[in-house]
């Protein structure tokens, strides 16, 4: 077919290497759009398409060009990988990145060589402002927010205004393939997003640079009618709400819960929100979310050390009232699900052992709750990247070496060594000292949990007294994790443990 009467779009998600997958919202939103003018999308989402290649290859012959979506990380292997075979079909079909790290970094994302055109920010607009101009062969010169390559030669043009989400149009969840997720998951769920932006800067998170700190939120109604048809129309039991920080505006979290109730809503749903606003919330205002049917509240805790958190920008928290707020959540029946982030520029022992202390003290005094913890990573767009250079971090120059700028792999300058295996090997003893309940559905036999129960018995010893020669505990555990049933295939999985915060709140 001659590609000027296509009025297709083909979408490409690369493996984000977890196999607590489900529908790309990024993909979702930009989709809706171009539907409603009349094109028709195609969603490859190479976690639940073994054979991805072949698939991309045969939907884009008739297509208009090819979507992909990312952000910083593994997922661009897959990203250079499915560009690259795309030209080598046909040198001048167009692949267009958008998502987080094309944002952050547009320039360097285009330099890329199989890159054709960059979408900054919000593509919803942008998105289908480059396809009618793909339709119709016209320049591109002229849409905001975007990059683009010509003769060899990058342009970026000019900003796009950031639109509040109300403004935005509802994802598009029905081209997503929810059986297939939960065939890989084991869970039926999906994420949805109620508003934009976070008030606060932590000096590791990329929010403020995108969304500069205006939050803006959907009305307490459009939440309740959509996530009660969301869940009703794909037979959901489970919502991710990503938004950053959930509980910016209080009363609209109280009139959501309220109008959940009322509605019969019968779906689980967790949020991410700062440990500050959490702790705002009374026992009968956490009653109320958990009859909605709130679980669980993901809140970036990240350091125990009053130092680290002020290096961090995060001095709104109180350990106090983490405390507090912990046990009117657990009363209340939500489970309070923190996140750490560790060697942090400035953490030493005495910080870290700190932050180890209050893990434990949490999770002793509040059964049930639950850390999650990383390895510092700064990520481009935030405010600590501007001191790469005096912390002798070695900035990757090209869209191809961020695919391996993680946590796991990069050993960073103050953390190497027999001190980085020692902090992995802490971080896999903190794994199985307390329980942690992940979205993906629990397949283990009984005979497996119990076992690894047993374990968190000498872990927990090990972590007071901070000892991890001879981790013989980790290793009986690699082998009982292997007896449970085999998780479906992908890129990193066994490295990338997925965590359902990580550098968000
Ligand atoms: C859900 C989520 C996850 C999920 C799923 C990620 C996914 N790829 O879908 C999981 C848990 C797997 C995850 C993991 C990680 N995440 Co995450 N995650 C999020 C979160 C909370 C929501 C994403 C979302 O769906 N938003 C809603 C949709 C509608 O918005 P959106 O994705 O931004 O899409 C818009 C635009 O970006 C653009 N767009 C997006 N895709 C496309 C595609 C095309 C073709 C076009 C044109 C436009 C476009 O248009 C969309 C509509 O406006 C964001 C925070 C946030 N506020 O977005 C962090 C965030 C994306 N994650 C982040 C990070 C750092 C990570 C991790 C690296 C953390 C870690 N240390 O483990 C891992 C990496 C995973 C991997 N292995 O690659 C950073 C990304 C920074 C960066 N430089 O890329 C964010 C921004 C958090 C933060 N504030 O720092 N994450
Ligand atoms: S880490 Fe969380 S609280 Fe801090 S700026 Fe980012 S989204 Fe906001």
């Amino acid at each position: 077919m001659n590609r000027s009467m296509s009025k297709k779009i083909v979408f490409f998600f690369p493996s984000f290497a977890s196999t607590e997958a489900t529908a790309p919202l990024g993909i979702l939103a930009v989709a809706t759009p171009l539907l409603r003018a009349g094109y028709t999308v195609e969603l490859i989402d190479s976690t639940i398409t073994p054979n991805y290649k072949k698939r991309v290859l045969s939907e884009i012959k008739d297509a208009l060009c090819l979507a992909i979506s990312l952000v910083t990380g593994p997922m661009i292997r897959e990203t250079v990988e499915i560009a690259r075979t795309v030209k080598e079909w046909k040198s001048d079909f167009p692949v267009i990145l958008g998502g987080w790290h094309p944002s952050l970094l547009p320039k360097q994302t285009l330099e890329a060589r199989d890159v054709d055109i960059v979408i900054r920010g919000q593509g919803e607009d942008a998105l289908l402002e480059v396809v009618q101009h793909l339709e119709s062969k016209s320049a591109v010169d002229l849409i905001p927010g975007i990059g683009f390559k010509r003769h060899g030669k990058l342009s970026l043009t000019t900003e796009r205004p950031l639109k509040p989400i109300a403004c935005l149009p509802p994802k598009a969840y029905h081209i997503a393939d929810f059986d297939a997720y939960e065939r890989s998951c084991g869970r039926r769920w999906a994420m949805y997003i109620s508003s934009l932006a976070c008030p606060f800067n932590c000096s590791y998170c990329t929010n403020a640079g995108v969304y500069g700190r205006k939050w803006n939120a959907l009305p307490p109604e459009q939440f309740v009618e959509e996530t009660v048809d969301l869940t009703r129309r794909y037979g959901l039991e489970m919502l991710w709400v990503v938004d950053d920080n959930f509980l910016v505006d209080l009363d609209r979290a109280r009139l959501i819960g309220e109008g959940l109730v009322r509605a019969g809503a019968d779906f689980k749903w967790s949020i991410q929100a700062t440990t500050n606003l959490t702790a705002r919330l009374s026992l009968q205002d956490l009653k109320l979310l958990r009859q909605s049917g709130l679980h669980q509240i993901c809140q970036g805790v990240d350091s125990a050390s009053p130092k680290i958190l002020k290096l961090m920008n995060k001095t709104f928290q109180d350990f106090e009232s983490i405390y507090e707020s912990a046990a009117r959540c657990l009363q209340a029946g939500i489970r309070p699900s923190f996140n750490i982030i560790f060697a942090y520029p400035g953490e030493g022992t005495t910080e870290r052992r700190q932050t180890v202390d209050f893990m434990m003290d949490v999770c002793r005094r509040f059964p049930g709750a639950e850390f999650w913890t990383n390895i510092f990573t700064p990520y481009p767009g935030s405010p600590i990247m501007q001191h790469t250079e005096e912390l002798g971090i070695q900035v990757p120059k090209s869209l191809e070496a961020w695919a391996d700028f993680f946590p796991r792999y990069t050993v960073l300058p103050w953390l190497s060594g027999g001190q980085h295996k020692r902090l992995q090997i802490m971080r896999d003893y903190l794994r199985i000292a307390f329980d942690r309940i992940p979205i993906a559905a629990d397949k283990r036999k009984p005979s497996t949990r119990i076992a690894q129960k047993l374990l968190s018995f000498p872990a927990r010893w090990r972590l007071d007294h901070d000892v991890y020669v001879f981790p013989a505990e980790l290793w009986i555990n690699e082998k009982l994790k292997r007896r449970a049933a085999a998780a479906k295939p992908t890129v990193d999985a066994k490295l990338l443990e997925s965590n359902p915060a990580e550098g968000a709140c």
